[in-house]
């Protein structure tokens, strides 16, 4: 792979070569890509575009649809609907999966998205992104609902674009996680971070505290742990960080380590975590694996956890494999009833507060 060289078609021929199905795929994810620059060229105008601000109405999430949400959702759609390569389409923004319009073949592929995610951060010009997965279809029916729950092992492909300072594409068919910038002077994505690599420990955790009343106690001591710095439990400094913006998470993390967490809470019992399994973990804990991080519920691989609905939400805990394991550990704990009464370390023998440490 010649770096500043390989595009992303040309990467796709030799990373497929032998998997069933390469030709079409490698075209699916082409189109992929294509909608991905468009929505990249709409994110980057932002007021300058008209696309700022609300829709005025709420997405099957309960949320409301940012004009970016259904722009990103349609872009998604036109770019992928007629080429023959897909059985059906769903999406965070439609209650229910997309019918390929009988004009248009259908494919033996289901192409599942999050066509804009992190998108309360439009508006403040924070990166935000496209994450998408791909499964198999193998039946000349069109697809019902059923046939899009599948767990994440069964993914054939998955990534996402985020829309930063650079507009970047990294992706996963089984064998990697590849990063791709894109040169919008040529208008393609280049090959400029092949084999990504997580370091399996990190000194870095994303998680969002306000929510910290509503946590796990597992979550909780691993969180006041890192809190604690080098006077407690771990004996080292920690540093934190929260963009609110999965996509932007998840890069950070593949490209220098770290560890997120949107864990089970209980702020809202309908919903045992805010993330959603079919589009956001699944094909985010796919390109974890491949680049040698875990991705867990905190009590179960993410890519094992059956889906029940397409919206299904689910707890995520991934990225550095050392930490992962550590957190899943302190839930394993937990459940076992084995986890020592939890106290704070910052009032233990090596705390900062006790009477003579005052200087
Ligand atoms: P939006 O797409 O509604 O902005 O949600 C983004 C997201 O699903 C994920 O990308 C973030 O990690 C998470 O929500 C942020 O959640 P909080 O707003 O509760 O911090």
């Amino acid at each position: 792979m010649h770096l500043g060289r390989t595009t992303l078609s040309k990467f796709l021929i030799q990373q497929l070569k032998g998997i069933e199905g390469a030709s079409d795929l490698a075209a699916l994810l082409i189109d992929v890509a294509a909608a991905t620059k468009t929505i990249s060229s709409m994110t980057a105008k932002g007021a300058l575009g008209g696309y700022l601000g609300e829709v005025g109405n709420t997405n099957v999430q309960g949320e409301s649809q940012k004009k970016l949400d259904v722009l990103a959702d349609d872009a998604m759609i036109r770019s992928c609907e007629w080429g023959g390569l897909v059985a059906g389409m769903a999406s965070e923004e439609l209650d229910e999966p997309y019918a390929i319009p009988d004009e248009f073949q259908r494919g033996n592929y289901l192409l599942v998205f999050d066509p804009l995610d992190g998108s309360s951060n439009t508006d403040v010009n924070v990166s935000v992104g496209t994450i998408f997965s791909v499964l198999r279809h193998d039946k000349a029916e069109a697809p019902v609902t059923a046939d899009y729950l599948q767990t994440g092992r069964k993914q054939v492909a998955a990534g996402y674009a985020i829309y930063g300072p650079a507009t970047m594409l990294v992706l996963t068919v089984g064998k990697g996680t590849h990063g791709f910038t894109l040169d919008r002077e040529i208008g393609n994505y280049i090959l400029t971070h092949p084999n990504l690599a997580i370091p399996e420990d990190t000194n870095e955790f994303a998680i969002n505290t306000s929510n910290a009343r509503f946590w796990e106690s597992p979550v909780h001591r691993y969180v006041t742990e890192c809190q604690a710095g080098r006077a407690g439990e771990r004996g080292r400094d920690f540093n934190m960080r929260w963009i609110a913006s999965m996509v932007a998470e998840v890069h950070r993390i593949l490209m220098r380590g770290g560890v997120f967490m949107y864990p089970k809470d209980t702020k809202d019992s309908a919903k045992p975590g805010r993330l959603r399994l079919m589009y956001e973990a699944n094909p985010i804990s796919f390109l974890i694996e491949q680049a040698g991080g875990l991705s867990t519920t905190g009590r179960k691989y993410l890519l094992d956890v059956v889906p029940e609905g397409l919206h299904q939400r689910i707890p995520v805990i991934l990225g550095s494999r050392n930490e992962v394991a550590r957190i899943e550990r302190y839930h394993l704990e937990h459940d076992a009833g084995t986890d020592r009464p939890f106290e704070s370390p910052l009032f233990n023998e090596r705390s900062l507060f006790r009477p003579e440490a005052r200087v």
